[in-house]
């Protein structure tokens, strides 16, 4: 049985719920609340001493890092394959993957500069205080208190917004001939990518590459059209939800310094 613990509005998670639906795999839910700080509490702990989703338990054996849990998804059975069989084509997924660590941090920038500050400011200082004590990641805590600290006007945010540029730069250069990363079959690249830019247009700013990838815009509408955006988003976050985050997001990015993005 596969049991993924991840938390309703994580990329990481979107991610690996991104490909589950692609796989058509069932799988259990065990939901860890992120604004909560479930992730931080000892039972959590126990299963990722990092203190982060998501998780896959497959039948007992905990598999970490959301790349990772892709790729083994992959390998669990056949009918659908997102891994390429030629090695080459295998090598570039891996970069994509490895990528998705720079992508990542640059998402949780934006994340926690919009609508997840709001969540840490309506916290008391106690709780606050208890929550970073709580984080393993002392680097993790200086960036997030920064981001909470400073909204947009953070250093951190033009560096995020200066490299998911350079992540719609790549994808348009690989979409130059295929409508896919690796080429003219979608994979696991594909997928594991989409998380962050449902992250990016929940927060409003697909202007990112609308305004200068067209490659990147049309790959984003056929990746929309498939099922498994609404399989891995859609019973997580209502639509209510996203258009609260893509207000907060459209008002602090364009209320900031970067209206060359948006
Ligand atoms: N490299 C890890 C990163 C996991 C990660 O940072 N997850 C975020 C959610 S996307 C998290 O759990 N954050 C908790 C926190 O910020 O305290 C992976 O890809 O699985």
């Amino acid at each position: 049985m596969l049991t993924l613990y991840h938390g309703a509005n994580s990329v990481c998670s979107v991610k690996v719920r991104m490909v589950l639906a692609e796989k058509g795999l069932s799988w259990e839910s065990r939901h860890i609340d992120l604004p909560k700080g479930e992730h931080l509490r000892p039972d959590y702990l126990k299963i990722n001493p990092r203190a982060v989703v998501p998780v896959l338990d497959h039948d007992g054996v905990l598999i970490r890092e959301s790349t990772v849990i892709c790729e083994y998804l992959d390998g669990l059975d056949d009918a659908v394959r997102l891994v390429p069989s030629d090695p080459l084509l295998q090598a570039r997924m891996r970069i994509w993957g490895v990528n998705t660590a720079e992508y990542h941090d640059s998402v949780n920038s934006l994340t926690f500069s919009s609508f997840q500050r709001q969540m840490l400011l309506a916290k008391s200082p106690e709780e606050l205080e208890a929550r970073w004590q709580a984080m393993p990641d002392k680097i993790r805590v200086r960036k997030t208190r920064d981001l909470m600290e400073h909204g947009a006007g953070s250093v951190f945010v033009p560096a995020a917004f200066s490299k998911l540029q350079r992540m719609c730069a790549e994808m348009e250069d690989a979409l130059a001939e295929h409508d896919w990363l690796l080429g003219p079959d979608y994979s696991l690249a594909d997928a594991m990518l989409t998380a962050y830019v449902f992250r990016l247009h929940c927060l409003g700013i697909q202007a990112i590459w609308e305004s200068r990838f067209p490659l990147v815009t049309a790959w984003v509408a056929r990746v929309m059209a498939r099922p498994s955006w609404q399989a891995a988003t859609a019973p997580w976050l209502d639509a209510a939800e996203v258009a609260r985050i893509s207000a907060i997001g459209r008002e602090t990015f364009t209320k900031y310094a970067f209206p060359e993005f948006l």
